[in-house]
């Protein structure tokens, strides 16, 4: 099916794993907040939908999506999460220095993940235009909060089959 015409937010309920005992930290960037707003929302619903208690989870704002590698690395450095999602929107058109935002923030992401052992999400909209934004925290390509919460309780859910050392094995 044709980008224009999907929702790419989509997921089959019976593949997420029960995230009744997760602890999740949020934090989102207040740029573009128009936008992350709805990525929030699409993120708490779809982690209270999968069983994330609210006491178990945070949110926390940051300037812009820049500061979110700061903002996760934080939460993490507080050792009270399971999980990080980062929510974040940069859009192309109204960003002289897109490049440097997107390629900041995505590396900052990564280096998180791999010197930290929780997962870090990726939630940041990276749009050459507002309205592929909108399209993209609520519209019709549905929500990408909704799918970095989706992520995150995998990767946690991952991260906690291997640490009850269950027989390796299909
Ligand atoms: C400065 C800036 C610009 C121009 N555009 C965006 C954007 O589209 N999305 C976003 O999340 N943040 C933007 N920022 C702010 C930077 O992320 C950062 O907050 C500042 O450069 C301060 O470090």
């Amino acid at each position: 099916m044709a980008t224009s015409l999907k929702n790419l937010s989509e997921y089959n309920d019976d593949t997420i794993p029960q995230a009744d005992n997760m602890r999740i930290g949020i934090v989102v960037s207040r740029w573009n907040h128009e936008i992350t707003d709805h990525l929030l929302e699409g993120a708490v619903n779809t982690l209270q939908k999968f069983g994330v208690k609210e006491k178990n989870m945070a949110v926390e704002q940051v300037p812009g999506s820049f500061e979110l590698t700061s903002g996760a690395r934080m939460l993490a450095d507080s050792a009270q999460f399971d999980g990080i999602i980062c929510l974040g929107c940069i859009i192309q058109g109204e960003t002289p220095h897109f490049d440097y935002i997107c390629q900041g923030v995505t590396r900052g992401i990564t280096e998180l993940n791999l010197h930290y052992p929780i997962p870090f999400v990726f939630g940041v909209l990276t749009t050459a235009t507002l309205q592929q934004a909108k399209d993209r925290s609520g519209g019709r390509h549905g929500n990408k909060g909704d799918e970095a919460a989706v992520t995150a309780i995998k990767m946690i859910s991952l991260k906690k089959k291997l640490s009850e050392h269950k027989p390796i094995g299909f």
